[in-house]
């Protein structure tokens, strides 16, 4: 048996050479840069849940958003999975504040700080940034080291995509 995979958001906000980051001030994933998002609620569309988790934990509301990523994440002998769907903005209202969840700060995409973030995001940020769609895979060991992972660019349509 394989349990289904817990659904998360995450929104990445863009204004090159400008990337909106947040440091994650509790729960999981704390102490870590990353961009917004969450889990997905029951009765929720994984879209309405991004803009969601954007807006409780960033204080803005994003413009159009694009599916342009899934990453499924397991750790070394647990069943879980999790699916991770990236969204990407260009636009938002409002003025990024710090929440209870997270301190927002642009970075110059040349300086994003990945030896502060998940460990996967050094593999799938290029193509992200690139402007690419993508599907990965990656495994962790209890000390959140990846060590096995898998990615590929996909010219499929991730707005429609499960
Ligand atoms: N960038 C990134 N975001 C994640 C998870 C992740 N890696 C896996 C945990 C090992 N990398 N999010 C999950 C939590 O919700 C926000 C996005």
């Amino acid at each position: 048996m394989t349990a289904s995979p817990k659904l998360l958001t995450l929104c990445l906000i863009t204004q090159p050479p400008r990337i909106l980051l947040g440091m994650k001030k509790r729960g999981f994933g704390a102490g870590r840069w990353n961009g917004f998002g969450g889990k997905v609620s029951p009765g929720e569309t994984i879209e309405d849940a991004a803009k969601r988790e954007l807006q409780e934990e960033a204080g803005i509301e994003a413009g159009p958003l694009t599916r342009r990523g899934i990453v499924e994440f397991r750790w070394q002998g647990k069943p879980d999975v999790l699916q991770v769907h990236v969204f990407h903005a260009d636009s938002f209202t409002g003025d990024p504040v710090e929440s209870e969840e997270m301190k927002p700060q642009w970075f110059a995409i040349e300086d994003i700080p990945y030896d502060e973030m998940w460990q996967d995001d050094r593999y799938w940020f290029p193509l992200f940034l690139a402007g690419k769609n993508f599907r990965g895979s990656f495994e962790f060991d209890e000390k959140d080291n990846v060590i096995n992972h898998e990615l590929h660019e996909t010219a499929e349509d991730l707005s429609v995509a499960a």
